[in-house]
């Protein structure tokens, strides 16, 4: 099993998609081991965009996402880092397929409403960033008959 960390950004959270883009993880059958709701300090932001820290939409993209809530989520499963970029879809929401995230509700590249890991050292980067805390440990029962 895998972890994979996912965020909804501050124009998921403005536009009310929280349930509707959380429901189509749960529906997926990925369990949920970690989930709060924080409005990004400019540190933890800019720790989490550091890759991206010499682009020219930096500066942007840093004051978005720091403009208010995010939904941060931790999602486990088989591949759940790649299943989770399946249901995302492309970075740019006008060439996102339909039936993804970005497909169904973005127009746009800034604008993208989520983020999802995008390898085990991101993921293991992104979860001990956000959920310092750690996760949930639970059972779910429903398991039994997500995966033969
Ligand atoms: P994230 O990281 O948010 O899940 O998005 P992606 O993995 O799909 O895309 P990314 O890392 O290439 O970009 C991170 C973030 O920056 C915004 N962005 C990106 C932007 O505003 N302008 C751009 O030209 C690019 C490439 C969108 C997502």
């Amino acid at each position: 099993m895998e972890t994979t960390y996912v965020m909804i950004k501050p124009d998921g959270v403005q536009r009310g998609l929280i349930a509707e883009i959380m429901g189509r993880f749960e529906r997926k059958g990925l369990k949920l081991v970690g989930l709060k709701s924080v409005v990004p300090s400019q540190e933890i932001a800019e720790t989490h965009y550091e890759v991206h820290n010499e682009r020219p939409f930096y500066p942007g993209l840093i004051k978005f996402v720091t403009s208010g809530p995010v939904v941060c989520m931790a999602w486990s499963g088989k591949d759940a880092i790649t299943v989770a970029r399946t249901l995302i879809g492309a970075t740019n929401g006008r060439e996102a397929n339909p039936g993804t995230i970005r497909g169904d509700f973005g127009m746009d590249m800034g604008f993208n409403m989520i983020h999802g890991s995008d390898a085990p050292e991101t993921a293991a980067f992104e979860l001990g960033l956000w959920f310092p805390e750690g996760l949930m440990e639970w059972d779910q029962t429903i398991t039994a008959w997500v995966y033969e």
